[in-house]
């Protein structure tokens, strides 16, 4: 087993507990980026190609390995190299999946802040902004608001500190990667032994922003729309290291995230509109007619806005909307094992 005080594994993020989970004879190492034949390491010792071992290839994807993820690997004396476990992980960054219903997809591993970029060349939306937040605060790791391409608008300042408003709890930075503007205020995100993981539409410049850290054009970018309906540059989520720092984890533009299981990430990210609620008259209030509403009271005192309110609601509504579906799909798999079992006993039962 490799040192724990290992310089440049803890830049990169390893800790004691990660230690105390690795199996023997295994070293610790980190997914900078997974593809259809295996993954890209980064260890101790440096770079390092891997296959994945049988205990990975599941068909849990929270049990895949994810970028950013850090595993247990194997050098086998004969020269293949194995990833045989993910680590327990500190934060997942999860959204419903776009392609199979009801099912997670995987965005990210063990990030401690997310990077919820958004391109000044419009004005912030902040629905979008805080759909983000809601994924980032249910991670477990802590979001950030960055706007970038701050040079493209006239009031970045301004539109800075009115997002900054909206998003309680949440620090939000104005930034622009082709001035420099602010890119140096986000280094306290990447310090050694961090990482932050980029994420927001295709264009927003998170590629870009990325470079300007690393101070090298590491990543690719490209020339294109930041409406979301542009060409997609990144297209595999992707580790890169901060030069005196820690871990950047850039990934390809999300035309919408779906909301997967939420617990407390939407009353983190309406923190204040759920303090409201706790204090309404009725305990079950639907803060619509009910009298004693605390709610409603804010948004006739123009305390709340009405956007928030919606924005709130909304995402309620579609949490409970994931959790039913959820619900029905595992008591779906319940029911087929049962069959599966009840038939495997008959056949055994049937035998001479
Ligand atoms: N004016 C200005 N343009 C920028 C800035 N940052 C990025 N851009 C431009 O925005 C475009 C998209 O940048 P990328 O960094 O590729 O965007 P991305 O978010 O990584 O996009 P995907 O990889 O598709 O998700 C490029 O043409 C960049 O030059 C900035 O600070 N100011
Ligand atoms: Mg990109
Ligand atoms: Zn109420």
């Amino acid at each position: 087993m490799s040192s724990f005080s290992d310089q440049h594994l803890l830049d990169l993020g390893f800790t004691a507990a990660l230690a105390a989970a690795l199996p023997p004879d295994c070293i610790p190492a980190r997914v900078s980026r997974v593809d259809r034949g295996g993954c890209d390491l980064l260890t101790e010792a440096g770079p390092l190609r891997a296959t994945l071992g049988s205990a990975l290839l599941g068909s849990d994807p929270m049990g895949a390995a994810c970028t950013g993820d850090w595993v247990a690997v194997r050098r086998w004396p004969d020269g293949p190299v194995t990833v045989e476990a993910v680590l327990p992980r500190r934060s997942a960054l999860v959204r419903s999946s776009p392609v199979r219903a009801a099912r997670p997809q995987l965005l990210a591993a063990n990030a401690d802040f997310v990077l919820v970029c958004h391109g000044l060349s419009q004005a912030p939306r902040l629905n979008r902004i805080e759909r983000f937040i809601a994924l980032a605060w249910e991670s477990g790791a802590q979001p950030v608001v960055v706007l970038t391409k701050a040079d493209l608008a006239t009031d970045a300042e301004q539109l800075r500190e009115e997002t900054e408003r909206n998003v309680p709890g949440v620090p939000v930075h104005a930034v622009s990667a082709t001035t420099g503007h602010g890119v140096e205020e986000l280094r306290e995100y990447v310090a050694p032994g961090l990482t932050a993981a980029l994420i927001g539409p295709s264009g927003a410049g998170k590629s870009t922003l990325a470079n300007a850290l690393l101070g090298a054009e590491v990543l690719a970018t490209g020339e294109i729309r930041d409406d979301g309906k542009g060409r997609h540059t990144t297209v595999t989520r992707e580790l890169a290291l901060v030069p005196g720092g820690g871990v950047l984890l850039d990934t390809p533009g999300l035309r919408g995230v779906g909301l997967w299981l939420v617990d407390e990430g939407l009353e983190k990210t309406f923190a204040d509109v759920e303090e409201l609620a706790a204090q309404c008259r009725f305990h079950d209030c639907g803060h619509d007619t009910e009298p004693g509403c605390e709610v409603q009271q804010a948004l006739a005192d123009g305390v709340l806005p009405w956007r928030r309110f919606e924005s709130w609601r909304k995402l309620q509504r579609e949490a409970r909307w994931v959790a039913v579906r959820h619900d029905a799909r595992l008591r779906a798999e319940a029911r087929k094992d049962l069959v599966r079992f009840s038939k495997a006993v008959r056949s055994q039962r049937n035998r001479p």
